[in-house]
């Protein structure tokens, strides 16, 4: 039932992974105070190697993309010294790991950066307070100006360069779930008025020249990319987004990345404006390697690969409640449900 995942794949001449079962990037505030991955952070990874590939918990790429306590960064040499740490301990345990870069955008709370502006593509704040910090409401951000956009496309290049140092096999941009670069790809957040907004060229600008600043520091073999084409997240839907990501998909899968990742927590959801849900949208417009996820089981993600609904499964909450997830799946073990009460601990 789950033999499809326990075949190696080919990203690209560069990676191979040894099964088709990733760990999804996965929040756990637990880095300390300098945001360094912290030694239990390493064991907790390395427990893990046996997927065909780990993708790190959202990293900030510099102190203002922070959102939420204790997320690890990679912009001091503490971060990365901290975090090869972690990707030894993968490696020695034959497992592969990249990063995750991530800029919270709006989401973003001065509180963790000691004041000072919250950047994001429009002056719209997200509405709410920052979870686990509930006294901390979300402030209207500053739009970002041209000057500010190209330094922070300098700061995605250079924190991909650092996970490099840092010994990962590659980075995954986080432009998915409502944060920085979705903020661009949506209407109801931008409503910029220059080359940065109104058409689909426009507001997939950003994103692409993230995409290709962090190619041109790395190489595409090792660049990866999630996306939420479905506002789900900090972000409300709106039908003429649809449009902002026919263009750019196809625009990405012209750089040939190692893959695309659907950002969701459930693929079974559907979307009017998209025609169906994530995965089968993301099928239709995207021609390289998808990996898909949201809610699957090994059984019911491996089901949907022998259909070619997506090439790769990503598994998040499970995997937090089963360190050994591939294992007991190959094996046929009972896997331990996942609980939120389990987010207090790293496992
Ligand atoms: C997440 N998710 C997430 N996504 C992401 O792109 N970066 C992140 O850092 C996180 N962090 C995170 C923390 C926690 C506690 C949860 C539950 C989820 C989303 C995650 O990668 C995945 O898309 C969903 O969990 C759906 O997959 P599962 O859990 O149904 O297999
Ligand atoms: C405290 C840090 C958390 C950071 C990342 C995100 C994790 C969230 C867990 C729950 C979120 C829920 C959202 C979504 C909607 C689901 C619709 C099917």
């Amino acid at each position: 039932m789950t033999a499809s995942l326990f075949t190696p794949y080919k990203l690209n001449d560069t990676l191979t992974l040894s099964n088709k079962i990733l760990m999804a990037p996965l929040t756990r505030c637990m880095a300390d105070d300098d945001l360094v991955p912290t030694q239990q952070i390493a064991d907790y990874y390395a427990r893990r190697a046996e997927a065909g590939l780990i993708i790190s918990e959202a990293t900030i790429i510099r102190a203002d993309g922070q959102g939420y306590p204790n997320t690890p960064g990679l912009f001091t040499p503490a971060q990365i010294d901290g975090w090869r740490v972690v990707t030894d301990a993968v490696h020695k345990n034959g497992g592969k790991i990249f990063a995750q870069l991530w800029h919270t955008g709006r989401v973003a709370h001065p509180h963790f950066f000691g004041g000072g502006d919250v950047l994001s593509s429009s002056a719209q704040a997200v509405e709410g307070t920052v979870p686990r910090m509930r006294e901390l409401v979300y402030q209207t951000p500053k739009a970002a100006t041209i000057e500010d956009i190209k330094q922070l496309v300098i700061d995605y290049a250079q924190a991909a360069a650092n996970a490099i140092d840092a010994g990962f096999d590659g980075v995954e941009i986080h432009g998915a779930n409502g944060y920085l670069i979705d903020q661009f790809l949506h209407h109801d957040n931008n409503r910029r008025e220059d080359e940065y907004g109104q058409t689909p060229e426009n507001m997939s600008r950003f994103a692409l020249e993230v995409v290709d600043a962090v190619i041109a520091r790395i190489g595409a073999d090792r660049t990866a990319l999630r996306v939420s084409p479905g506002a789900y997240f900090n972000m409300a839907g709106d039908s003429r987004d649809r449009a902002v990501f026919d263009y750019l998909l196809p625009e990405v899968a012209k750089r040939n990345l190692a893959f695309l990742h659907g950002g969701i927590f459930d693929d079974s959801m559907e979307f009017d404006y998209l025609g169906g849900s994530i995965s089968a949208y993301l099928r239709s417009v995207y021609t390289g390697t998808l990996v898909g996820v949201g809610s699957y089981t090994a059984e019911t993600g491996s089901a949907a690969i022998e259909a070619n609904k997506f090439d790769l499964l990503a598994i998040g909450r499970p995997f937090i409640a089963n360190p050994d997830y591939v294992a007991k799946v190959r094996d046929g073990e009972e896997l331990v449900a996942y609980a939120d009460t389990m987010l207090t601990e790293l496992i």
